[in-house]
């Protein structure tokens, strides 16, 4: 099965997240939207791999404190696919790099290109420049990370969440 680690929203990002697909959608703006329910923020990508349970256990190893999590402003990879940004402190990329350190540790497989937190909202949009985007103020607090597993859907992509890891209280 085909596995990824990720932070989940809550309903602020969310929303706002939303919202700049719907600004997009507005500015006319075709393509292949990420679903609603798809939407997070990817912290490391393992790919095929048959031992979730393995994987859940690896990550208990991981200790992090709850931190901030903003949205920031969006972007694009190319012509492919845009994205919105972030703004967080050292503890989401110390928390990605420990991830990768402890996956790493157990010759558990994941795509080691370097972290660049970002939340897709479109693949390949119709239109090569992005309109104005008013970036909603949305925050939260993360306390914890989940492990899912992607499946091909009839429509896109459908995520499973097989188990989540929580902060250091
Ligand atoms: P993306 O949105 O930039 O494609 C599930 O596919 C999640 O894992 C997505 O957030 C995806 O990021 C991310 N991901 C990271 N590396 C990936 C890879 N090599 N192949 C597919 N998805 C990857």
């Amino acid at each position: 099965m085909r596995l990824f680690i990720a932070i989940k929203f809550n309903s602020a990002i969310n929303s706002a997240l939303l919202s700049i697909q719907e600004q997009m959608k507005r500015g006319n703006i075709g393509g292949k939207y990420s679903k609603p329910e798809n939407l997070h923020l990817t912290l490391a990508f393992v790919g095929e791999y048959g031992t979730p349970d393995y994987v859940l256990e690896t990550l208990e190893q991981v200790r992090f404190r709850p931190f901030e999590l903003a949205l920031g402003g969006v972007g694009s990879f190319g012509s492919r696919t845009w994205w919105a940004g972030i703004t967080a402190p050292d503890e989401l990329h110390s928390t990605a790099a420990q991830i990768r350190h402890y996956l790493a540790e157990a010759d558990i497989p994941f795509d080691r290109r370097k972290f660049s937190p970002h939340i897709t909202l479109i693949r390949e949009p119709s239109k090569p420049a992005m309109p104005e985007i008013v970036i909603p103020d949305a925050r939260m607090t993360v306390e914890e990370f989940s492990l899912f597993r992607s499946d091909r859907g009839k429509i896109g992509m459908n995520y499973t969440e097989l188990g989540t890891i929580g902060c250091e209280l």
